[in-house]
């Protein structure tokens, strides 16, 4: 009998505060976000087997030994809900469906365990040349139920699974440690600039499909609706008809000073900012971020903190296009009660944050200025 923690009814869900979440560049199990849609299975890495299914010339059914034998990279990436944010749109915009994130809900970790693609490639695709463009790599758990299926599943492109440079992950280990159980262990999906959702933890099933997985978190959850659909109910009519979320757009969050705080001004009236930054999809790392105390007026450029990595723990790893960006700025805000700071962020292919961004039903992708409210400046 596999050992479960939490429940269907009241799965782990919890963010860290943002001051210890910028405290470093890589996220320490202790300060990373949990998203669950059901219980933490604890399974044994020495039983644990994952099946190759599908279109494919010959199933496999690999251990976590098997995997280990597999050339091994290690990824820095951001791993973030797709829900991360939605707080301040509901609050902004207006009331949305969805737990109520506030801006904890990513990690940047180092990931490692063999490419998808290798293990594909050692099963043999099957799948059509001129198919490929329409098949789908379908990743599934059946360890538990969740709270609206029986199982938890997701998806992504055949294409982008194969693609090396799109580092999708089979991880068996975060910050060189073997995954905990709460973060998929002993095996889940890391998907490099994709929604959280499709990073599928305890996974049990790799299937080479035509069709997106029939999970529900891909098909009737995890999607940007149209802002006509303001109901559950109105909802049903969409979801068929839009595309499941996969890359998650450039995104920054102010982590300090926190909302309603008291700061302080130094000797030259300016105000210490600090925060994150996200790269859109597979276009990262992030090139800039700017930050304005005086509502847009005028903005600053933040500085990009250096990934120093004394110990050379993650040696190899060069790219961090994957990766989030920690920043700090320094930035003139007026004294008084009420006062706001914004940040925007620009990645390398020169996406950039807009202001405000349309409401969705779920309340996914937010990534509107970051921002921090009610500040009193003294
Ligand atoms: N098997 C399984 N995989 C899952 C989930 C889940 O509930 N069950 N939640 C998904 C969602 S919505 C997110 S955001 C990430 C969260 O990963 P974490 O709990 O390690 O932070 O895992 C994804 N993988
Ligand atoms: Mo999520």
């Amino acid at each position: 009998m596999v050992q479960l923690e939490y429940s269907v009814d009241e799965p782990l869900n919890r963010e860290p505060e943002l001051d210890k979440l910028v405290s470093s560049f890589i996220t320490q199990p202790g300060h990373a976000y949990d998203r669950n849609h059901g219980p933490i299975p604890h399974l044994s890495a020495a039983t644990h087997r994952v099946g190759i299914y599908g279109l494919v010339q010959k199933e496999l059914t690999l251990s976590i030994s098997d995997l280990q034998s597999l050339p091994q990279h290690t990824v820095i990436c951001a791993l973030q809900c797709a829900g991360n944010r939605r707080h301040t749109m509901r609050t902004k915009l207006k009331e949305v469906s969805g737990i109520d994130w506030f801006d904890g809900a990513v990690m940047n970790c180092a990931w490692t365990g063999p490419l998808l693609v290798d293990v594909l490639e050692k099963a043999g695709v099957n799948v059509p040349e001129e198919k490929r463009k329409d098949a789908h790599v379908a990743f599934s758990c059946f360890q538990t139920p969740t709270q609206d299926d029986e199982w938890y599943g997701a998806s992504i492109p055949l294409s982008r699974a194969l693609d090396p440079e799109c580092a999708i992950l089979l991880a068996l280990e975060m910050n060189g440690k073997p995954l905990p159980a709460n973060h998929g262990g002993p095996l889940r999906v890391v998907t490099p600039g994709i929604a959280g959702a499709r990073s599928v933890k305890w996974l049990d099933r790799i299937t080479v499909q035509m069709q997106e997985s029939h999970n529900f978190y891909q098909r009737h959850d995890y999607k940007i609706l149209p802002p006509e659909a303001q109901t559950k109910e109105e909802a049903e009519e969409w979801w068929d008809k839009v595309e499941a979320l996969q890359d998650m757009p450039v995104n920054s969050v102010i982590a300090i000073p926190s909302a309603e705080a008291s700061v302080q001004v130094d000797e030259d009236g300016l105000v210490e900012v600090k925060g994150y930054a996200l790269p859109s999809g597979g276009d990262g790392p992030i090139v800039k971020v700017e930050v304005t105390g005086d509502e847009g007026k005028t903005w600053t450029e933040a500085t990009l903190l250096e990934y120093d990595d004394p110990k050379e723990t993650y040696k190899g790893v060069v790219e961090l296009k994957w990766a989030w960006a920690l920043w700090t700025a320094k930035v003139r805000v007026e004294k008084g009660k009420g006062r706001r700071i914004w940040s925007k962020a620009t990645d390398r292919s020169g996406n950039t944050q807009k202001k405000d961004v349309e409401w969705n039903f779920r309340g996914v992708a937010y990534n509107g200025y970051g921002e921090v409210d009610n500040l009193e400046v003294v």
